[in-house]
């Protein structure tokens, strides 16, 4: 029916000459990616949101279509013209800037389930800590996994481009998804249901739950801004202007506090939360340099953070509030993604690159590099526990992305390399609670969790998944573990 309706449009639209991409835009796309742009049943079109997709990429995206999404082919539609179009228009700002307020994040607030009505046990037979959330960012959904029998238990859609680590209630009852749209979504581990949802931006990075589990706390790019929401229903509580992108929140349990790392000013912004209705007033540190990505030391005193300036990192002391040290690291050090460990009884601290082979591995006292390992390309993501021998180092970039290093936590050599499905790239680990099995992603549409015995690396299990990123253990989460992200 769609398609009769539209020849006659398609012809008038040819008859004119150039096409009107506007008027195309409001014709095709409008009902499913919204009036000016900002999304609605269908992602936000704006270019903070498409900024990571190749032109091409979009163009193929409206002519085939997305499989298994409600976005339809437009190529037996549009003339190749207006697809040229579309796919300019789409990577301008609007005519009229989007723009997203308090107002429109209480409006988008919805309750999907009565949590009073619902039991507070777990209503399944998994152990509730060893659980793994996963995300299947291929077709945007997310699997809840038993991570005893590695069984599926659930698998639902999420909202647009899940994006960062989900974060976790401190019982680990309740799991908080932020979403690259801004969407924000809460689940219920014990009932497999989810129970909230609020957009509170048009562009988001992460979010950050409170140690009390009281607060969640979204960092966000458009607008650029901090939002404060109750952890218990998602209802908003405040927003924050910041006159800066937000580059990333964490929660720092030891210091009752958010940190918050901001893209356009030289500040680290501190959020306490210890006050039993805290203000959330700013703690501002200053930098040397914009914070892109960062890690804290063990006991959450320090930050190691990206500087371009410095030339690698800057840590910075959020008790003094002083910077401390430049630390000069080659290439684009992925902080971010970093892990630490004992050696010799020292803290460690290794980093992975994302422009060059090789992940760096600094003393985490002195500051000092101690090793520079080199790898088969640039890689994404680390990972150990502390029952693991090694750490496990994804080579997500070039052509060797098929492999994955296993480098030993106190020789600091590479001691093997997999390539668990050649051709494929292979990508983030997560252990079980106990560091007995761990779990790594095959990161394409064919795609598959392989579950790996930790100590004889034997492949114990594959289950077939379309493009898993991250993947989260209950347990690992919410007691912070060495080897984790935090
Ligand atoms: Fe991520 C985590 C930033 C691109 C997959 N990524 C994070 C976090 C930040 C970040 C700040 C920590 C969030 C947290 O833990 O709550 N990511 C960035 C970028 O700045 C960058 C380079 C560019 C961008 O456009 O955002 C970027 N990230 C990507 C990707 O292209 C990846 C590979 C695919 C995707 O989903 O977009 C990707 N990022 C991830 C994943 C995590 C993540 C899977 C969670 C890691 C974890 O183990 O906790």
């Amino acid at each position: 029916m769609k398609r009769l309706l539209l020849i006659p449009l398609l012809w008038a639209s040819a008859a004119h000459g150039a096409p009107d991409t506007a008027a195309d835009y409001r014709q095709h796309c409008e009902r499913c990616h919204g009036l000016n742009r900002v999304g609605a049943t269908g992602p936000a079109l704006l270019p903070e949101s498409l900024g990571r997709i190749k032109p091409a990429q979009i163009r193929q995206v409206i002519e085939q279509g997305r499989p298994a999404s409600q976005m339809d082919a437009f190529a037996a539609l549009l003339t190749a013209e207006q697809i040229d179009g579309l796919v300019s228009f789409l990577q301008q700002p609007p005519a009229q800037p989007a723009t997203w307020n308090a107002e429109d994040t209480r409006n988008s607030h919805r309750l999907l389930a009565d949590l009073s009505q619902l039991p507070d046990t777990p209503q399944h037979h998994a152990d509730p800590l060893n659980l793994f959330v996963v995300v299947e960012s291929g077709d945007h959904h997310i699997d809840i996994l038993d991570g005893d029998r590695f069984t599926v238990l659930d698998r639902f859609a999420s909202h647009f481009a899940v994006h960062g680590g989900p974060k976790f209630s401190p019982d680990g009852r309740f799991v908080y998804f932020a979403s690259r749209d801004g969407w924000i979504s809460l689940y219920d581990l014990h009932n497999l249901k989810l129970i909230a949802e609020i957009r509170v931006a048009l562009n988001t990075r992460n979010l950050a739950v409170s140690k009390d589990g009281r607060w969640v706390l979204v960092g966000n790019y458009l607008p650029g801004n901090l939002t404060v929401l109750d952890a218990r229903d998602l209802s908003l509580v405040k927003v924050l202007a910041t006159g800066s992108r937000v580059s990333a929140v964490y929660t720092a349990p030891p210091r009752n506090s958010f940190i918050v790392a901001l893209k356009d000013v030289n500040e680290v912004w501190e959020l306490s939360y210890a006050d039993p209705k805290p203000r959330f007033e700013p703690r501002r540190i200053q930098a040397r340099d914009v914070l892109d990505d960062f890690s804290f030391s063990p006991d959450y005193r320090q930050l190691l953070a990206t500087s371009r300036k410095a030339g690698g990192g800057q840590v910075i002391d959020l008790d003094s509030g002083q910077v401390v040290t430049d630390i000069p690291l080659v290439g684009m050090p992925h902080l971010g993604s970093g892990t630490y460990w004992q050696r010799n009884g020292q803290w460690v601290f290794a980093t992975p690159n994302i422009s060059k082979g090789q992940i760096s591995v600094l003393d985490l006292k002195t500051w000092k590099l101690i090793k520079q390992i080199p790898t088969l390309g640039p890689g994404f993501f680390m990972r150990s526990h502390i029952n693991s021998r090694y750490v496990w180092s994804d080579v997500f970039f070039g052509p060797d992305n098929d492999a994955i290093h296993l480098i030993d936590k106190q020789t600091l050599e590479i001691a093997h390399t997999l390539r668990p499905m050649p051709g494929k790239t292979a990508a983030h680990v997560e252990f079980t609670r106990d560091g007995r099995y761990l779990l790594l992603s095959i990161w394409d549409t064919d795609g598959a969790l392989i579950v790996y015995d930790s100590q004889t690396l034997q492949e114990v299990k594959r289950i077939p998944m379309n493009k898993p990123s991250g993947k989260y253990n209950v347990g690992n989460k919410i007691e912070f573990v060495e080897g984790t992200s935090h």
